[in-house]
């Protein structure tokens, strides 16, 4: 059968002249002075077929994960496409994740192989060898460590690993409203198929340059922004940090950008982001969390520019988008847009399990597609909750269609907190707040905050008797779990409001708390 792994269609996307540039990066290490690198197409062939020789030489079986927690780096981009190219499952990991998770994480997923930054190396090399996997790598953004030591010995010839559409590339792990995280499992299918959709309907076309400023652990920055301009065989300005400053500096040699909403905020901020530093941008779009219309707005006035919304999971890839073309409709603040081309979304009943809602009306969103995800890692029971018995994965977003078929979404069934483009599960921060002494039960909650748009909160109650600082909190919680779950400010109190069934009514402690975060 014909091979459909996805990297040897990125590479088919290559232009003819191999020897002009891919990708240039914007930035270097922290603290390091800084000369922009150029790396070419024929760089990327060369260093991912290095690197996938070096994961053959492993003589791993097929379909091997391979387990990555490193700063962001072109050479991070090319072990991600070397690992697809081998023919194994690429599994990236938050950098902000600490030991407990990183425990879990490899625990759960059994990979093979861990590639971790050379700082950490001692701490994750301790988990992942007691953890019985065989290979360690490091891997610096300053292209230091022993993967590319290791890989400099490896020939530059290698021919892709065939892969069928449903066979695994990647595995990205979201965490759960209740129990551990999850690992979905995207295909080679799954992410070519949605990354051909986006290249159609975003119009991506030759001269392209794509403004790449977002983490590659997630969908956002690894999937749809790398693929993008990939599939496009189009260049790349690479930031390894965001920074609003540097990336309005080079916005005038671009074309595309991407970014979570935070990004807008803070280059909104920047008195220097005006009309004139935007002429030759064609297109900003935005996603991962809600976009206020007051963002919207304000950077049409400024920019003359109206950013795409557009709708996506890590279980899903991207789901809906407001359109491109006018043609097809104007981009509606405070909508995602029509469901893509292949993508079918409908609006669940929640009242009338099986039953779906009308224009207007609001309920579960529900979706099927090529791009829809198999299910979690070794979790059958919770991939079947997951899905309706007729195969429409439930997203645990709520929302609703309005009658030109613009899908709008007004809140989340799942108790989650989205910060600045990070999910916080509020049942994950509590477990570890509860196991504290002098701690009688927790309730996390996220409020409006004008810089990430939701700022996570802890209203913990002492056990009788018990004093609580909390300060001691936040520095407790700031050792154990990625710094971005970290409430921003935690309160005691002598009790949490609860209805007549017992639940904690968050809401309340959401009203009670509005205004904390406020500008
Ligand atoms: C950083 N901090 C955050 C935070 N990011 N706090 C809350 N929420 C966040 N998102 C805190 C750190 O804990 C630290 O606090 C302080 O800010 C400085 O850390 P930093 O790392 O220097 O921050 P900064 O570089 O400013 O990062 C902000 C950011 C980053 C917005 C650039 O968060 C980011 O890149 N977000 C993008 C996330 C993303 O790509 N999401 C896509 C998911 S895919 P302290 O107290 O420890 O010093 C997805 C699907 C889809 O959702 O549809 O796309
Ligand atoms: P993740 O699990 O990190 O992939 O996050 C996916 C979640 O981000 C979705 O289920 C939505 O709740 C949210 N999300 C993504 N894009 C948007 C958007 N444009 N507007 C509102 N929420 C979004």
């Amino acid at each position: 059968m014909n091979d459909q792994n996805l990297f040897s269609a990125l590479r088919a996307a290559f232009p003819a002249d191999l020897d002009t540039v891919a990708i240039e990066t914007a930035d270097g290490p922290a603290g390091q002075p800084f000369t922009p690198a150029h790396y070419t197409w024929r760089d990327l062939e060369r260093g991912t077929a290095m690197l996938a020789n070096l994961l053959k030489g492993l003589d791993l079986p097929a379909s091997t994960r391979i387990a990555v927690q490193v700063d962001k780096s072109v050479e991070a981009l090319m072990l991600y496409l070397a690992v697809l190219r081998a023919g194994h499952v690429f599994l990236p990991l938050n950098t902000a994740y600490q030991a407990a998770e990183i425990e879990y994480f490899i625990g759960n997923a059994e990979p093979a192989v861990v590639v971790c930054t050379p700082k950490n190396f001692a701490w994750v090399s301790r988990i992942a060898f007691k953890a019985g996997v065989s290979h360690v790598f490091t891997l610096g953004d300053d292209r230091s460590g022993s993967l590319l030591e290791r890989a400099s010995h490896c020939s530059d010839q290698h021919k892709p690993v065939d892969r069928q559409a449903d066979e695994l590339a990647a595995i990205l792990y979201t965490s759960g409203t209740t129990g551990r995280s999850k690992g979905a499992m995207l295909s080679h299918g799954n992410l070519l198929s949605n990354a051909r959709t986006l290249q159609a309907y975003w119009g991506w076309k030759p001269g392209d340059v794509l403004i790449h400023a977002l983490p590659i652990f997630h969908v956002h920055g690894l999937f749809v922004a790398s693929h993008g301009a990939l599939l496009n065989g189009s260049r790349m300005i690479w930031f390894n940090r965001f920074d609003p400053a540097a990336v309005i500096s080079r916005l005038p040699e671009a074309t595309v950008f991407m970014g979570v909403p935070t990004l807008y905020v803070r280059m909104l901020a920047d008195e220097r982001l005006n009309r004139e530093v935007c002429r030759s941008m064609r297109l900003f779009i935005a996603g991962s969390a809600p976009l206020l219309p007051e963002t919207f707005d304000a950077w049409r006035e400024r920019t003359g520019h109206t950013i795409l919304e557009r709708y996506g999971m890590s279980e899903t890839v991207m789901l809906s988008s407001n359109p491109y073309h006018a043609v097809e409709g104007e981009r509606r603040a405070g909508t995602v847009g029509f469901p893509l081309p292949g993508v079918s979304v409908r609006i669940a009943d929640p009242a009338k399990p099986g039953a779906t809602l009308p224009t207007g009306e609001i309920g579960g969103i529900e979706v099927t597609g090529p791009n829809v995800f198999s299910g979690y890692w070794r979790m059958p029971e919770k991939t079947k909750e997951e899905f309706t018995a007729d195969g429409w994965f439930k997203t645990g977003d709520v929302g609703r269609f309005d009658e030109r078929g613009y899908l709008s979404i007004v809140g989340r069934s799942k108790d989650l907190i989205i910060s600045g483009g990070y999910n916080v599960y509020p049942a994950e921060i509590e477990g570890f707040i509860n196991e504290m002494p002098g701690v009688a039960e927790s309730a996390v909650v996220g409020l409006p905050h004008p810089d990430f748009g939701e700022g996570v909160i802890a209203v913990v109650v002492p056990k009788p008797g018990a004093t609580l600082d909390p300060a001691a909190i936040v520095g407790a919680l700031k050792g154990r779990i990625a710094n971005f779950k970290v409430p921003k400010q935690v309160f005691v109190e002598p009790e949490l409001p609860r209805n007549a069934m017992g639940k904690v009514q968050k809401n309340l402690l959401r009203e009670q708390h509005q205004g904390l975060f406020a500008r």
